[in-house]
């Protein structure tokens, strides 16, 4: 079997509306628009719902002009951290297909999905599962589509919203964008869009037959690239994310400490800080390592493989005190200290069940302090035990200025 290249684009429908529209049912089939609500005059359309849109209203429309056009709509601010948890969902469904995932925007992912044909059975039946899966975990519509690069698996996205999906075969490239109109084709902006136009130039195709001379004439050597994709040529790899190996946080201190608690209360400050970073980037971690320096510059490093992948403080700060003995043996001043938090996974807690109550309690109740966190720093919240150290931490450490 030749390993064709297959490039999957997603990109979700209405994606700020239609989660609003899951969180509250009655929102469903209305016009809804996300921005602002009635009484802002300033603000501009986030997205609209495609009932919404029937009436003319688009992202990135004064909320005053939407209003006019579509007076009975719902009008909403946005709700951005229900829309980045719909987002995570949605990530974790996709990696379940291949590992070469790249997020290019908080609704949207190209998928390298060459590898994955045998398992799945098909373009179509990939897509199919990402789409079944989708709903079934956010019970949110999506387009998917499925070509030889990403160029056109973009613009094959576009062309089938809502809820759709569409196959471009390798070789069917440039028919497929011939027909569309250029503000179709990414990398066509209004300049170029008006360039073109007074060319005689208004559909890609039109652009694809361009003689190359013209093109460059104009252009310069942009020209080259326009045209390419015009031809539906693009060889733009998918760039999975890089998983970062570890998040660490450490800080020397003013002067090298002897007394053990205040070295503790330290390091489980660093130990939030480091979940929190953890949690942020939707990981788990499966080790922990402790690590000291001494006042003669010798330096330690202590670690804890956990039972299994967590971002829970308390999972991590318990498996780090445990470590702390093996580091006070060394009767010696201390230096440094600092925590690293290794063999990291993406958080798949979204889609397995949960092992216990207790700590679903704990991660749910970790969601709100990081909301809380996100918005007024770090230090407006603190858990239990690193409290003693007061309200706002000087730490030296440039790692530590998040
Ligand atoms: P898009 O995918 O461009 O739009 P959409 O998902 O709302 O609708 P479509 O079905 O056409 O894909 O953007 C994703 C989200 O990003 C969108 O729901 C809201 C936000 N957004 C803005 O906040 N401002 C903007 O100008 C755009 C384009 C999007
Ligand atoms: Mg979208």
């Amino acid at each position: 079997m030749s390993l064709q290249r297959r490039i999957l684009h997603i990109d979700m429908d209405a994606f700020f509306a239609s989660v609003e529209q899951v969180l509250n049912p009655e929102l469903k089939g209305r016009p809804l628009i996300i921005g602002g609500d009635r009484q802002d005059t300033r603000g501009v359309v986030s997205t609209a719902s495609y009932e919404a849109r029937q009436y003319g209203v688009h992202s990135a429309m004064p909320l005053v002009e939407a209003k006019r056009l579509c007076p009975d709509g719902v009008f909403m601010r946005g709700r951005f951290e229900h829309y980045r948890a719909a987002s995570e969902k949605v990530r974790a469904v996709l990696e379940t297909v291949s590992p070469l995932v790249e997020a290019a925007s908080i609704d949207e992912a190209y998928i390298d999905v060459s590898g994955s044909q045998r398992l799945f059975g098909g373009d179509c039946a990939i897509a199919q599962y990402i789409k079944r899966r989708i709903r079934e975990e956010t019970q949110l519509p999506c387009t998917v589509a499925v070509g030889p690069n990403k160029l056109v698996a973009k613009v094959g996205s576009d062309e089938a919203k809502p809820d759709g999906y569409l196959e471009i075969e390798a070789g069917g490239e440039a028919a497929f964008l011939r027909p569309l109109s250029l503000r179709k084709l990414p990398g066509v902006g209004p300049r170029t869009r008006e360039m073109l136009e007074s060319l005689g130039v208004f559909t890609v195709g039109a652009l694809a037959d361009l003689p190359l001379q013209t093109v460059l004439s104009v252009f310069g050597q942009t020209g080259y690239a326009l045209q390419r994709a015009a031809r539906g040529i693009s060889t733009s790899p998918v760039e999975a994310e890089s998983v970062p190996k570890s998040i660490s946080r450490e800080t020397t201190f003013e002067r090298d400490l002897l007394d053990w608690g205040a070295i503790e209360r330290i390091l489980i400050y660093l130990t939030e800080r480091a979940a929190y970073a953890l949690r942020e980037k939707g990981m788990e971690a499966k080790c922990v390592t402790l690590k000291v320096r001494h006042s003669d510059f010798k330096t330690y490093t202590f670690a804890r493989t956990l039972a299994e992948p967590t971002s829970l403080d308390r999972a991590i700060v318990d498996a780090l005190r445990g470590l702390v003995p093996n580091a006070r043996e060394r009767r010696a001043g201390v230096r440094l200290i600092g925590v690293a938090l290794t063999t990291l996974t993406h958080n798949q807690h979204q889609l397995r069940l949960f092992d216990g109550k207790s700590s679903e309690k704990w991660e749910r109740a970790l969601a709100g302090v990081d909301r809380v966190r996100e918005r007024h720093g770090f230090d407006v919240v603190r858990l239990g035990r690193s409290i003693p150290l007061g309200r706002r931490v000087q730490l030296a450490t440039p790692s530590l200025s998040r």
